[in-house]
């Protein structure tokens, strides 16, 4: 630790150095984030409740009014009556407490998921010591149903369904799911992107599946404000139908003032809450279709450029997540890495392996123009 302090004026200095050698957003570069910039009104909120902590609520009714209004209107988002939850500080927290509340209700171990799951299903199954029962994908690339159905047994907790995977943006079939799960096991949505996504293509009028409480056997939901929906990080959100599941993770807090928390996190500051406040009052459902129109756009018209270029999308985008095979003789990760010394961000994925881009708000058309120009060049074609 440094032993003298030094003058703000440094500090700062320092700071501006190390932030000039990251990417932003507003460089319209980076291409394979699911984050994106959030909107002003959120920064402001963010800023305004930085001191306050929903760990200890007792001291900050105004920001257990504003979670709870926050709440209240992602449940309404996913279809849902009386829906109860938290923010909490991402998608991976959400999926932890999801199988942390599925174990100790069921007192069962097995987490059956699509291999198309987030990692932080294998990390919250190594955290709780359940057994991860991954279950290959069909020729969708969604969860292999009479797989999935092989895959249940007397000892599954809870099965998992993806709502807009991370790699490919696609849904799986969650009604025919649901079908299939036995009494008292727990059906868990990871929405954590297409949460904020596959509302506002419905209301677009896009043929979409029902993903969220609308599915009677859903128990609980992972949506990330942080993501599609405008905040800043750290913002996710738990969502759960039965608020008396969650006392099964309880834990007293008795030198606090409140009496048991049924977090993972201990301190949680009001930032995320009052950030995804901001961004869902002041763009209310009208706000967040148009900002998902614009993406859908933005992200046909990468389809198209890329199929100019003569290239074969791995499946029609649902979502703003695109897919594209690269041609013989190109592996999608030299194609990144050849891209990245362009300064243009890309993603892969595995399954299949292919080139992965994801289009959010802050990527314009302008951007896939030229970075289309570049992939071109990669790929000499
Ligand atoms: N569930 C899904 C479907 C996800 O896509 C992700 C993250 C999570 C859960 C976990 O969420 P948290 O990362 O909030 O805990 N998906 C992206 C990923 O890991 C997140 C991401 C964000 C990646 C920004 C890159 C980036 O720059 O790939």
């Amino acid at each position: 630790m440094w032993e003298k302090g030094i003058d703000e004026g440094m500090v700062q200095q320092e700071l501006d150095k190390a932030s000039s050698e990251d990417l932003h957003f507003s460089d319209g570069r980076i291409i394979n984030s699911m984050c994106t910039g959030p909107l002003p009104i959120s920064i402001k909120a963010h800023m305004q409740f930085i001191e306050s902590n929903l760990g200890n609520s007792g001291l900050y009714p105004g920001s257990g009014s504003l979670e709870n209004k926050v709440i209240e209107q992602l449940g309404q988002l996913m279809n849902g009556t009386d829906i109860s939850g938290h923010i909490v500080n991402g998608g991976t927290e959400s999926n932890i407490m999801a199988l942390w509340i599925a174990r100790n209700t069921t007192g069962k171990r097995e987490v059956i998921f699509p291999a198309s799951a987030h990692f932080s299903f294998v990390k919250a199954c190594d955290l709780l010591g359940m057994k991860p029962v991954s279950v290959p994908l069909d020729e969708n690339f969604t969860i292999d149903i009479d797989k999935a159905r092989q895959a249940m047994n007397q000892d599954t907790a809870v099965v998992v369904g993806m709502a807009g995977t991370t790699e490919l943006g696609l849904i799986d079939p969650l009604e025919e799911l649901a079908s299939l799960i036995p009494d008292g096991t727990f059906f868990h949505v990871d929405a954590a992107f297409g949460g904020f996504v596959i509302p506002f293509l419905k209301d677009l009028g896009h043929d979409m599946p029902a993903f969220d409480f609308q599915i009677p056997e859903v128990t609980s939901i992972t949506i990330d404000p942080h993501k599609m929906g405008m905040s800043t990080m750290p913002s996710g959100a738990f969502l759960t139908r039965n608020l008396e599941d969650e006392d099964n993770i309880a834990t007293s807090a008795p030198y606090l003032t409140l009496l048991k928390q049924t977090t993972l996190s201990g301190t949680r500051c009001s930032a995320a809450v009052a950030s995804t406040y901001a961004a869902m009052r002041a763009l209310g459902r009208e706000g967040y279709r148009q900002k998902v129109k614009d993406c859908m756009d933005t992200t046909y018209f990468a389809a198209d450029k890329a199929r100019e270029l003569g290239l074969e999308l791995v499946k029609e985008p649902v979502m703003n997540v695109l897919g594209i095979h690269m041609p013989e003789g190109h592996v999608p990760v030299d194609v990144r890495s050849k891209l990245k010394e362009r300064n243009w961000m890309v993603s892969v994925a595995v399954n299949p392996q292919c080139l992965r881009l994801v289009i959010m708000p802050h990527v314009k058309k302008e951007n896939i123009e030229i970075l289309f120009h570049e992939l071109k060049g990669v790929l000499a074609l």
